[in-house]
């Protein structure tokens, strides 16, 4: 099975690497040369060296290729499938790794052949061009939009599922992706926007003054997802439930992920302060446009969508 893997970032390096290295051959297209030596840093400290194809040239990095992988941000996306979907095979599966929401309908809608989704809290960054380091072990999810309606879908991704848990990384096909992009996408409102607008480290948010403003935040995202059916957080991670900072099981996960991740710097503020644009439209515009088509209020969504968008 060859795959292309279009955007070399740290999920993307990091699955050609550990795909190269399970002995699958894949290629990496970006917009800049890369060296084709990678070297992969694993969570235990052990480096590997891998000689990847890497490539600048849609039509030739496309060439016989079975399987792509998008793994741009979400707001390069569109741009990134555009320049590479001529070169394909009609029925090539794509799969979109992508943060947020606003690609993977269009995406699924508008190709010839099965679109899956994915969703990873695989740890990983960049040291330079020439390495990716593994820094933690995640989960990995992935299913069709539509869910057990797309039999093919559902097959498809046991068996990438399959070949990414041989390739060393926890993964599963699941029948609710949607929901699961959802979820995801409702802890990324709730804690980035805020954490870059004050610039401070997630676990800050747990004080004053930041504290009630995650709570506003997270009251009105429970009302738009529950205007969309959503189906809450079914627990809290672990079990726990820190009832001092509210009330509801969405409170319980966003109150949970901020305690686990407070001494990040989330990656939207890590993003304002190297100048580089946020996925501020993939995370905040499915919230603001299901509020509006729901005829919800959300004052604080919206100005953080303001000061995002400036
Ligand atoms: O995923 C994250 C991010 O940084 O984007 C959170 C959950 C906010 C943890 O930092």
């Amino acid at each position: 099975m060859s795959t292309l893997i279009v955007g070399p970032g740290a999920i993307g390096r990091l699955l050609a690497c550990r795909l190269s290295a399970a002995g699958q051959s894949v290629r990496l297209l970006g917009r800049r040369p890369l060296p084709r030596q990678q070297s992969l840093t694993d969570p235990h400290g052990q480096h590997q060296r891998l000689l990847l194809t890497v490539s600048t040239d849609p039509g030739e990095a496309c060439q016989s290729v079975e399987r792509v992988m998008l793994t741009t941000k979400s707001y390069a996306t569109q741009d990134a499938f555009a320049a590479v979907a001529g070169h394909l095979a009609p029925q090539t599966p794509v799969i979109l790794w992508q943060n947020g929401l606003r690609v993977q309908r269009p995406i699924t809608e508008a190709w010839t052949g099965p679109v899956l989704c994915a969703s990873t809290t695989e740890g990983a960054y960049l040291e330079d061009d020439h390495g990716v380091v593994h820094a933690g072990h995640g989960q990995t999810v992935i299913g069709h939009l539509d869910g057990t309606a797309n039999p093919s879908g559902t097959e498809l991704a046991e068996a990438l599922a399959a070949q990414l848990r041989h390739a060393g990384l926890d993964a599963r096909a699941v029948a609710d992706i949607s929901v699961r992009l959802w979820h995801k996408l409702a802890v990324n409102a709730a804690i980035n926007p805020l954490v870059a607008r004050h610039r401070v480290r997630n676990g800050e948010l747990a004080q004053a003054p930041y504290r009630d403003e995650v709570n506003t935040v997270i009251d009105e995202i429970r009302l738009i997802l529950a205007a969309l059916d959503i189906p809450p957080p079914a627990t809290a991670l672990d079990g726990s439930y820190p009832q001092q900072h509210g009330h509801s099981a969405w409170h319980a996960r966003v109150w949970q992920v901020i305690a686990h991740t407070a001494a990040n710097r989330a990656s939207m503020l890590q993003d304002i302060e190297a100048g580089r644009p946020t996925e501020h439209d993939a995370i905040l515009g499915p919230l603001l446009d299901a509020a509006s088509d729901a005829n919800l209020p959300c004052p604080q969504l919206t100005a953080y969508w303001h000061f995002l968008n400036a």
